[in-house]
């Protein structure tokens, strides 16, 4: 196993959009394993394929206390959802930010798993928040692009110096 290197905001890459995976084999199932440890280890509830600067559409989750309810979904399409919520939410990629978005209170996704079997999930809550915020970075989309102009462009700034003043040190 290995831990990844997450791409952060605003590194372009993060805005690529990924392709539909259609070789389900050893490689795939390495790179689940990879993703699942860096993840875990960041620690996080959720990682898309995107933030690793793989592009296929692939994504894992757990949003379990005991971490111990690990859910990877491959292709995934969003067929039905309904309500709305609003959570605050956070990312790897956007470190040390967080902000209200609203999404979908309960959603229908139909997906494949790593031997390319479809098949299909309902979640809701914060299962149904972390699937839709994976979802979006395989769409190349961050959630702080909910957010105004103003407030991206603030974080974009905060990062710069973050980063800037965690090389001088
Ligand atoms: O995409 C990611 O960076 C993973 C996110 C997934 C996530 C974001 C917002 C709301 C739910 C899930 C990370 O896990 S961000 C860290 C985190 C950890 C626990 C709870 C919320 C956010
Ligand atoms: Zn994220």
């Amino acid at each position: 196993m290995a831990k990844l290197e997450i791409l952060e905001f605003p590194d372009s890459r993060l805005r690529t959009v990924a392709k539909l995976v259609e070789v389900f084999d050893a490689p795939l199932a390495r790179l689940i394993e990879d993703m699942y440890e860096t993840m875990y280890d960041a620690p996080g509830i959720g990682l898309a394929a995107t933030q690793v600067n793989v592009h296929q559409r692939l994504l894992i989750a757990d949003v379990s206390e005991d971490h111990d309810t690990p859910l990877t979904l491959i292709n995934p399409l969003i067929r039905e959802q309904s309500g709305t919520q609003i959570s605050q939410e956070g990312c790897l990629s956007v470190p040390g930010i967080f902000a209200d978005v609203e999404r979908a209170e309960h959603i229908v996704v139909e997906a494949q798993d790593i031997k390319g079997k479809s098949w299909i999930l309902e979640a809701e809550e914060m299962n149904a928040v972390c699937i839709q915020h994976e979802i979006d970075h395989l769409n190349g989309k961050l959630f702080v692009d909910y957010l105004s102009t103003l407030k991206r462009d603030m974080i974009r700034r905060k990062l710069d110096k973050q980063r800037r003043l965690a090389v001088g040190t």
